[in-house]
């Protein structure tokens, strides 16, 4: 039975550049997949600085915030890319957050993503192997930030439709 309390919800995961530079993506979704919550949508990105810094932008003024961006862009690992997800289900953001544990890899349970795969380096950074949007405002904000209306596949928020002139796309050749 459903706790009045339980709520549908979407989250927004990031497997960072250490987890595919690790091969580790198979084993986080499998570790992912025991919240039994569905993917909405998925990217593989190279991270623009711009949207680094934007993601980030509640930490802009922290001592290890330019090697966050640098990390979040794959500099570290030689490795520029990361793979973007939504997650959906009840209590999605929370129980993504305990299945990819503390912030801080070295006190994540052993048994989450971060305890299990994470490390802080020599220089102080937290390669904690994924993100994990942290309530519904922040999801949200950084749903909209990563993915664009159409690449969900679900209505998640309320969208417009936009004519553009003069905008330029790549096709196939
Ligand atoms: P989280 O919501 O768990 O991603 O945690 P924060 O938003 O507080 O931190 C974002 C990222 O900053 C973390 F994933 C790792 C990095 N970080 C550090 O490297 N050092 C710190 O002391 C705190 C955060």
């Amino acid at each position: 039975m459903s706790k009045s309390k339980d709520k549908m919800q979407s989250t927004l995961v990031i497997i960072k550049p250490d987890g595919l530079k690790k091969s580790l993506t198979g084993n986080i979704l499998t570790k992912l997949s025991e919240g039994r919550l569905i993917i909405i949508a998925a990217r593989v990105v190279k991270v623009p600085r711009e949207l680094a810094e934007e993601h980030y932008k509640q930490l802009k003024g922290k001592p290890f915030f330019e090697d966050l961006i640098l990390y979040i862009q794959g500099k570290h690992h030689n490795c520029e890319r990361v793979m973007a997800l939504v997650y959906q289900g009840v209590n999605a953001i929370d129980l993504v957050r305990s299945i990819a544990g503390s912030t801080n890899p070295e006190e994540a349970d052993p048994t989450s993503v971060r305890g299990a795969y994470g490390r802080i380096t020599t220089k102080g950074v937290y390669e904690n192997v994924i993100h994990a949007s942290s309530d519904e405002k922040e999801s949200e904000r950084e749903i909209k930030l990563w993915f664009r209306p159409e690449e969900i596949v679900v209505p998640l928020y309320p969208t417009l439709k936009v004519t553009k002139k003069n905008v330029h796309v790549l096709e196939w050749a």
